[in-house]
Formats: C-alpha cells, sequence, structure tokens
C-alpha cells in the first residue's frame, strides 16, 4: 500500500495544481520579480509564461544554461549567500548584455525577448526602448521584494 502513495501524490498533484508544482521555484520567482505574472492572469497554470529558454539552452530546462543563465550562475558563484531574486536583480542592474545583440538584458526583460539568445531580441530602436523603460521606472522595477516573498 505505502508504496503506492507517491503515485498517488504525483496523480492528484498533476491534475489541478500540475502545472504550479511542476514549475521550478527560480522560474516562479523570476516571473514574479519581473512581473511576467501580468501577462497572463492564469500564468500559474499555463506554464507558457517565461519560457524555460530564457535562462537555459533547451526548452525543457536543465543544462546546458544559455548566456544570460551563466551570467546569473555566475553571480551566484560572487556571492553564495545571496537568494536567487538578488542575483537577478544585481546582474540586470549590471546592464550588461548577455547575447550581445545591442539590447542590455533589462531592456530585454522590459521587452519580453530573451536575453540570453541573440536571436530574440526587440524589434524597435534601443533609444526608444531606453526611454520608455526609464518612464517605467527602470531596473529598481525589478528590485527583490523587501521583507522576503
Ligand atoms: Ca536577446
Amino acid at each position: 500500500m505505502k508504496k503506492w502513495l507517491p503515485f498517488a501524490l504525483l496523480t492528484v498533484s498533476g491534475g489541478v495544481f500540475g502545472s504550479v508544482f511542476a514549475m521550478p521555484q527560480f522560474r516562479l520567482t523570476a516571473i514574479q520579480q519581473l512581473h511576467y505574472d501580468k501577462l497572463d492572469p492564469l500564468w500559474e497554470y499555463s506554464g507558457k509564461v517565461m519560457s524555460c529558454t530564457f535562462c537555459h539552452v533547451n526548452r525543457g530546462g536543465g543544462a546546458p544554461w544559455n548566456v544570460f543563465g551563466q551570467a546569473l550562475q555566475k553571480g551566484f558563484q560572487a556571492n553564495p549567500k545571496s537568494n536567487f531574486d538578488e542575483v537577478l536583480f544585481t546582474v540586470l542592474s549590471a546592464n550588461g548584455d548577455s547575447d550581445g545583440d545591442g539590447y542590455p538584458d533589462a531592456i530585454e526583460v522590459f521587452a519580453h525577448t530573451l536575453p540570453g539568445d541573440p536571436a530574440s531580441h526587440p524589434d524597435r530602436p534601443l533609444a526608444e526602448l531606453e526611454q520608455e523603460f526609464a518612464a517605467a521606472g527602470g531596473v529598481a522595477m525589478y528590485a527583490p521584494k523587501k521583507g522576503g516573498k
């Protein structure tokens, strides 16, 4: 009887809460911290908001990581005691362009393109986006929430 319990739990959680439980914590944090949850009221269930290729090479996630994912890994190595949300904010605040497509990572986040894939980038002039980004609050919009999540 006992050996069936994990299977039974998987079946139950795979139903209603499947997407939420299947979504890794880093992705859950990033989606909310970068306001991607505002794109779809059912983001927790659709699983389509912010693809794994935001940080990973493969659509299914896991190793290897793309250049933006590697920037986050380096951030963790530099500050091993930091939480993910702090590392993410530090990397975005550095105003780097991980994939070298001419659009800084934070601008790509703002424009909903992939900061780790040079084939994905905004199709509008950088100066125009930078102005909009600054008017919306700039990188401070992506600061970790004080007092934890
Ligand atoms: Ca890009």
